[in-house]
């Protein structure tokens, strides 16, 4: 939500009712102050009155009442030692407070504010309305956002195992994410361009980019697994922020084409930190790019919660670069399909980018490399059970009855069909030339790269054996699991 469109939004100054519940977790606090204890607010606000009484007071007395209080303090030492004493264990306890980080309230508030999350389905499945953001999706659209989403978690949790099982080397959960993708993957037109971090299978999905083509460089089998182009689906990107980049600079491209379609970034809360980021939303303003940022705060960079990388609600970053910021809630597949639409057009009717902050939870471990139980407490992840987004679109076709037994069971037999399919295809894919690694790394060949490649094929060919080598590059390879 945009400053102006958030003064106009009634809810602002109001707080949550019952029916537009966001989640188990209360908001902690007001937006203006945020993660402020209520004292520390109090405080803040008196000391314009208090200081300069205190200050023609001190004045008078300031040389006595120094004297009297050196004098006390010399007379009592016991006292002044209890003093210091206190005031270490004040400063232990203080630092006690801060673990586990995890269970600390964000500084911006978690999310259940309704005054600035834009919102339309809640948890408990009950469609809300917003003044600014709408949608009315028929019943068959209302299947095909949940088929979307069952069939995302469904390939999300095969790949999971697949590592599990030694066939990939890594993959990046997207589990509770699904909203936030598909939400705004289906707001895309097909001619948009969307780049994306290394997280997005559900966008993935919606673009019709075959989910067995994300596995093969998680597998080490090739660098990316599909062409961009044939999708307008960029490969995933793992250095973090670049992309948004790379995002820009194609959305200023399309403008200087007279295009009419707009370009998606996504990026993480963790990567909002990055300068690259900054360096895309200046230029993005600029020169009104047609881009839509999208991030999803997932709440952690891996061990790192959101509270370490802003003070202030992500969306705001936005205002401070000249254009809109709406945070909307990432589990209301509905909210973040309106919003992102409203965004598009934003952009593609030359008023240049604005920034969507998809306020989410990364339910699983940040890779499967990853144990969030070191760093995370585990009521925070049942909270977010919670508001889970598969879960309170099912509430809401059943209670209204738009979708029968069979669709679901039909829907059952279909998950089951797709992670077979993506189980066989994995182990169906074949390893790569050791060599074809030195290919695609600059298109005129390089000194540096040949020489490398020489030394490389000399030591391969150093072995008896070529199975010998084989072994040895497997092994190697695992190392890096
Ligand atoms: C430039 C850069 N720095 C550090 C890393 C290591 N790294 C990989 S993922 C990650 C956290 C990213 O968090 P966030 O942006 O919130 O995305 P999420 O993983 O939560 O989807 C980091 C620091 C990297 N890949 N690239
Ligand atoms: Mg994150």
């Amino acid at each position: 939500m945009t400053e102006s469109t958030a003064a106009r939004d009634p809810r602002r100054s109001s707080k949550r009712t019952s029916g537009s519940d966001g989640g188990s977790a209360a908001a902690t606090s007001a937006p203006e102050t945020p993660g402020a204890p209520a004292k520390k607010a109090a405080a803040r606000k008196t000391p314009a009155k208090k200081a300069p009484a205190k200050k023609a007071a001190a004045k008078k007395t300031a040389a006595p009442a120094k004297k009297a209080a050196a004098k006390k303090t010399a007379a009592k030492p016991a006292k002044a030692a209890k003093t210091a004493k206190t005031a270490k264990a004040a400063k232990a306890a203080k630092a006690a407070e801060k673990v586990p980080v995890g269970s600390r309230p964000l500084p911006q508030g978690d999310g259940a504010d309704a005054t600035e999350l834009v919102q339309l389905l809640t948890p408990a499945g009950e469609r809300v309305e917003h003044p600014d953001y709408a949608v009315d999706p028929s019943p068959e659209e209302l299947r095909a956002l949940y088929r979307d989403m069952v069939l995302t978690r469904r390939f999300d949790a095969e790949a999971v195992t697949l590592q599990r099982q030694g066939e990939l080397g890594l993959w990046p959960s997207l589990l509770g994410q699904e909203a936030a993708q598909v939400g705004s993957g289906r707001a895309t037109r097909e001619d948009d361009y969307v780049f994306p971090t290394y997280r997005e299978h559900g966008v993935a999905w919606c673009r019709g980019v075959d989910p067995t083509l994300l596995l093969g460089m998680f597998r080490g089998v090739n660098n990316g697994g599909w062409d961009p182009n044939s999708n307008n689906f960029q490969l995933y990107t793992i250095v973090i922020g670049s992309q948004t980049l790379h995002a820009t600079g194609y959305a200023m491209g399309v403008a200087k084409d007279g295009a009419d379609s707009a370009v998606v970034a996504y990026f993480g809360d963790g990567a909002s930190s990055q300068g690259d980021v900054a360096e895309a939303f200046t230029f993005a303003a600029v020169y009104y790019a047609p881009v839509v940022f999208f991030c999803q705060n997932n709440q952690w960079a891996i061990s790192e919660p959101t509270e370490r990388q802003t003070r202030v609600p992500l969306y705001q970053r936005a205002a401070g670069y000249g254009f809109p910021g709406v945070r909307v809630d990432g589990n209301d597949v509905l909210a973040v399909l309106a919003v992102t639409r409203k965004a598009l057009e934003h952009a593609r009717s030359g008023q240049g980018p604005m920034l969507i902050e998809a306020y989410t939870y990364r339910m699983g471990a940040h890779t499967t490399s990853d144990d969030p139980t070191r760093y995370r407490a585990d009521d925070e992840r049942a909270a977010w059970e919670a508001k889970d987004p598969i879960l309170r679109l099912r509430t809401l076709l059943e209670r209204e009855g738009l979708a029968d037994e069979a669709f679901f069971a039909g829907l059952d037999e279909e998950s089951d069909a797709l992670a077979k399919r993506v189980r066989e295809s994995i182990r169906t894919m074949a390893d790569p030339d050791p060599m074809a690694m030195f290919e695609n790394i600059y298109a005129d060949g390089h000194s540096v790269v040949d020489e490398e490649r020489t030394q490389y094929a000399a030591y391969q060919a150093s072995f008896a054996d070529p199975a010998d080598f084989a072994d040895e590059a497997g092994a190697a390879a695992g190392k890096g699991h």
